[in-house]
């Protein structure tokens, strides 16, 4: 019997020792001291030993189980150190190495643009509002006093969708569709993407941006006009800027002027930026034709207005010195990192 405990003894020694693995553990523990293992069958056959015998043989028994529950719960431990470690060595990380870079983008100089045309504008307490780009003739057209035949609606310019819908040439329907509402006053612009017919080349695109201004109420003359676009072009290009009105020809206003600034290069001595002549014209305006007021529900003998229309591009092109406007749609990153 004590020659078979210390074989016993002997053989789990040298399987614990040699184990590799958690599992393989656990078979050695259920196989020596489990419910059908080899110390507990020593056990069973108790009633074979000597009377006198059984305390030295049953101390014995116990004294082999409770080695080999060390020896296994070293090796359990030892093992699983071993497991820990090599994890770390796996999954090491270098907080040295540098970090990565994230690129934050910025605003095209569209957007920069625009940005600066509302903040002047919202300052003057003007409400900035959007519509639809695709629209009905009647809001692009007809209520604008460009009456059927009338040159501006040639296929040639605009891109009609059917007899009566179009991709809007401006955006004056968005304010078409304000007057209409019937609340008075109305002191509005109203940016967005407007479509044309053109071929593209440095000055022009199929696709472009517009803002146009609106102001109604009583009592609006040519004055307000000429202070408000005075106001908004010297905050846009500095406080030496002058404006200058020429008389020019909309359908929709009446009288109605072009606007040229003195030049923010050369102050208005001439150069090449401004072509010589010291002006760079930069938008369209007029007090709004009385006919115009009257088909968008207004009482034209109570309330007068002014409006204008100014192209995105054209100031983004002025204000970052680019000199065709194709750059601004290439999306190139090279030339958008600049602004
Ligand atoms: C230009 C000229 C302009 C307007 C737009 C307008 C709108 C309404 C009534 C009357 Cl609802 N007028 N808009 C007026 C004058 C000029 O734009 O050269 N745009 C690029």
């Amino acid at each position: 019997m004590k020659e078979q405990l210390e074989k016993i003894r002997e053989e789990a020694l040298k399987q614990i020792e040699a184990s590799d693995a958690l599992d393989k553990l656990n078979e050695i523990r259920i196989a020596y001291l489990g419910k059908k293992g080899e110390l507990t069958s020593v056990l069973k056959s108790m009633k074979d030993v000597a009377p006198e015998e059984r305390p030295r043989v049953g101390q014995m028994v116990n004294e082999v189980r409770e080695l080999l529950e060390t020896r296994l719960d070293e090796m359990k431990g030892k093992l699983a150190k071993r497991a820990r470690e090599e994890q770390m060595k796996r999954e090491v990380i270098d907080v040295t190495l540098p970090a990565k870079k994230s690129n934050v983008g910025h605003s095209h100089p569209n957007t920069i643009a625009l940005k600066e045309v509302e903040r002047i504008f919202v300052g003057m307490g003007y409400e900035v509002v959007e519509g639809p780009e695709v629209e009905y003739d009647e809001y692009n057209f007809e209520r604008l006093n460009i009456p059927k035949n009338h040159p501006a609606r040639d296929e040639q310019d605009t891109f009609y969708i059917n007899d009566n819908i179009l991709l809007r040439s401006q955006t004056s329907p968005v304010q078409v569709r304000t007057m209409e509402k019937g609340k008075l006053p109305v002191r509005m612009i109203s940016p967005g993407r407007v479509f044309r017919s053109d071929e593209v080349d440095a000055t022009h695109s199929p696709s472009f941006h517009q803002i146009e201004g609106l102001v109604v109420d009583k009592n609006i003359t040519f004055a307000d006009l000429k202070g408000t676009l005075a106001e908004f072009a010297r905050q846009l290009f500095g406080p030496e800027t002058k404006v200058k009105f020429r008389p020019h020809h909309f359908p929709f206003t009446e009288p109605s002027a072009e606007v040229d600034v003195s030049c923010f290069k050369c102050g208005g001595t001439g150069c090449r930026f401004c072509k010589g002549s010291g002006w760079i014209e930069i938008l369209g305006c007029g007090m709004v034709h009385p006919h115009v007021l009257e088909m968008c529900g207004i009482d034209p003998e109570e309330y007068t207005g002014f409006a204008f229309g100014v192209g995105l591009e054209r100031i983004a092109l002025l204000k970052y010195e680019i000199d065709d406007m194709r750059l601004l749609y290439e999306n190139d990153i090279r030339f958008l990192k600049q602004f």
